[in-house]
């Protein structure tokens, strides 16, 4: 429904807000409509506490285009995404103000940290505040899913569940939360192996397996099961059942897209040394696991009482650049506007 674009109280439609990665552990890959960006299959994520994008949004009435600056710099390919998503929240508000955006990540952007989950669900948030559109959570999940598939699931904290939905429009292609994140609070070691972007970007890797890969209707008719077994340890908190789905889910979809034509390939040399790392961690008796997404680097999920351990094995791998580490948090919120400016 629309409404009515609310002014704040200096007359101005101005707002800020902070969401966080999300890694997943159930992976997300593919598309069933790439034009609504619906999945081809569920997923399961955690919400990440100290890495973070902070995003200032402030709409002008009477500007004809958007400005962007992400890390103070402007990217034209980021800003057309940008405008692609702000153009969402205008046709709800129905105006036609272009924005002033600002955005900062405390982390390396498009390597594999989930940098357009963090940064499409922080824009969402901050955009419907700004034009003061009242939307619930779910609908914040969708519009953020439109920008980004995995900032769906950015928008809520903890453990998270975007669902592949059925309808044809979309509307039930939403992230819910399965489990707060102060219910199960894992830790993440994120070993860092490379701080350039990624060759091929996520969208265009999905596109070309789903075109290419001869997995590909083998993941989907196997992911059902994953989500429920993922699920029912999450829920029963069951450490060793959960380690063992997630690192099944990455290695299923990174043979997935290995299998493309041609094959991608997100890995380095020290990405496979931290995989065999945290293994042998494991084997030890030491409760972590490990996942990786579409690029290099590697995050190890431990019970807290690992995580110095886990960090430790970590740096001591030949090209592990740096070790960062977080816990799981909250969902998107609003932050203090000009908070960024400062
Ligand atoms: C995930 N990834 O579930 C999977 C696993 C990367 C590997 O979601 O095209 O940036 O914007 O929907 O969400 C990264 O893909 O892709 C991703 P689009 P997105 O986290």
């Amino acid at each position: 429904m629309n409404r009515e674009p609310r002014a704040d109280e200096s007359g101005e439609f101005h707002a800020a807000s902070q969401a966080q990665p999300n890694i997943a552990l159930v992976k997300y890959w593919g598309k069933r409509d790439a034009a609504l960006n619906l999945p081809a299959v569920g997923s399961i994520s955690i919400t990440l506490d100290s890495l973070w994008t902070r995003t200032d949004v402030r709409f002008v009435p009477g500007q004809k285009h958007d400005r962007v600056s992400l890390n103070g710099r402007s990217d034209e390919a980021e800003a057309k995404r940008v405008t692609a998503c702000l153009d969402l929240l205008r046709q709800r508000a129905a105006v036609d103000w272009g924005a002033d955006v600002a955005s900062q990540n405390n982390f390396p952007t498009a390597a594999g940290l989930a940098s357009s989950a963090s940064g499409f669900a922080a824009l969402v948030h901050a955009g419907a505040q700004a034009l003061g559109l009242e939307l619930s959570l779910a609908e914040q999940s969708v519009l953020a899913r439109r920008c980004s598939g995995s900032a769906a699931r950015s928008i809520f904290g903890g453990y998270v569940e975007w669902a592949h939905g059925r309808l044809a429009d979309g509307t039930d292609s939403v992230a819910q939360p399965l489990l707060a994140a102060e219910a199960w609070p894992l830790r993440v070691a994120v070993a860092i192996t490379s701080k350039a972007a990624k060759q091929v970007g996520s969208s265009e890797g999905m596109r070309r397996t789903a075109q290419t890969s001869p997995y590909q209707s083998a993941w989907v008719d196997t992911q059902e099961a994953d989500l429920s077994t993922a699920r029912s340890a999450i829920l029963a908190r069951d450490f060793d059942a959960l380690a063992q789905i997630s690192e099944y889910s990455c290695l299923k979809m990174h043979a997935l897209a290995m299998a493309a034509q041609p094959g991608l390939l997100y890995w380095n040399g020290a990405t496979v040394e931290c995989m065999h790392r945290v293994r042998a961690l494991r084997q030890q008796g030491l409760p972590v696991f490990f996942t990786v997404d579409a690029g290099p680097q590697l995050k190890a999920v431990c019970e807290p009482a690992a995580i110095e351990q886990v960090k430790a094995a970590l740096r001591d791998v030949p090209g592990v650049l740096d070790v960062l580490d977080t816990g799981l948090g909250a969902g998107a919120r609003a932050m203090p506007v000009g908070a960024l400016e400062a």
